[in-house]
């Protein structure tokens, strides 16, 4: 199990640490699924445990509120909340356990995965970016995406050019790839880093939307909120100084409140990746007793 103090150890340097914000993060307490009190708009109703087969019917929809269904570590549905807190949306969060997923969840959604937005009349939509899109269509403020149906269409290219590099980080966690398939897949990740760094450079704005976080920025954030347990498992550092416009990026995105709201502890991130690599993912892991 990695504990605290084991990150600490690791020979991260301390400008990786910076950007990633691993001091802060581990300043900010784990109560419950996230920390919604610095964004006031949006409700959660704390449903915290990942919710299997067996465990009871779905719980009731709450009035006036969107449902979201969610992992907790998953980055996908990450996008999902970060829109809907960026928007001060009110939601509700129901936890799937993927392993054991309820019949009830199965029976909503013909693509078995989260995240699965559910409104009032029990209709559903999936897939994080067309959430996203729908959540910046219903409610218009702040935007995540410009009014130029072109420019529009490119950020979403955006999104794509990264699920084909950077998003490839989480193949370093599969146990049985080989060495040589690790290195290529990390030389395609860093690769991919420079790519969007140089993006960030010529767009020469604060984040990629502009002085504002738009759709690319949320629908990136969670692979970046996730960075720091590279160095721990597969002993290597994907971002570092050499991208210094992401670096900054990185910082100016820990200061949006929505983001906040979410961020889950990277030591909280590396026990749930330890769990989820040894094929028993521990969904629940920061609502047990601390010993
Ligand atoms: N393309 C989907 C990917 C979503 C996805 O892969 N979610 C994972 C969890 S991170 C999932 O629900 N997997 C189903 C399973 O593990 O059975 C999206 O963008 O929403």
């Amino acid at each position: 199990m990695l504990s605290r103090n084991s990150i600490f150890a690791s020979n991260l340097s301390q400008t990786y640490l910076a950007a990633c914000g691993i001091r802060r993060v581990f300043e900010l307490q784990v109560l419950s699924n996230c920390n919604m009190a610095a964004v006031p708009g949006s409700m959660i109703v704390n449903q915290p445990a990942h919710l299997a087969e067996g465990d009871g019917d779905c719980p009731a929809l709450v009035p006036g509120s969107l449902r979201a269904y969610n992992m907790k570590y998953c980055p996908y549905a990450q996008r999902t909340l970060l829109a809907l807190a960026y928007k001060n949306v009110k939601f509700d969060i129901v936890n799937i356990n993927l392993k054991r997923k309820p019949a009830w969840f199965l029976s909503r959604t013909m693509l078995e995965k989260v995240p699965v937005l559910e409104r009032a009349d029990g209709s559903i939509i999936s897939e994080s970016m067309v959430t996203m899109d729908y959540l910046d269509e219903v409610y218009p403020q702040p935007p995540l995406l410009p009014q130029d149906p072109w420019k529009k269409a490119e950020e979403k290219v955006w999104v794509e050019i990264f699920g084909l590099s950077v998003s490839k980080i989480y193949k370093l966690y599969n146990t049985s790839l080989d060495e040589a398939t690790k290195d290529k897949i990390f030389e395609e990740v860093t690769q991919g880093l420079d790519v969007f760094d140089k993006e960030l450079a010529k767009r020469g704005t604060k984040f990629f939307g502009g002085s504002q976080p738009g759709l690319l920025d949320l629908a990136i954030w969670p692979w970046f909120e996730r960075m720091p347990l590279l160095p721990l498992v597969f002993h290597r550092t994907a971002l570092t100084a050499k991208q210094a416009n992401l670096m900054k990026w990185v910082s100016a995105m820990e200061e949006v409140p929505a983001v906040k709201a979410l961020l889950i502890p990277a030591e909280e991130h590396a026990k749930f990746m330890t769990s989820f690599m040894a094929g028993a993912p521990e969904y629940d892991l920061a609502f047990k007793p601390k010993m």
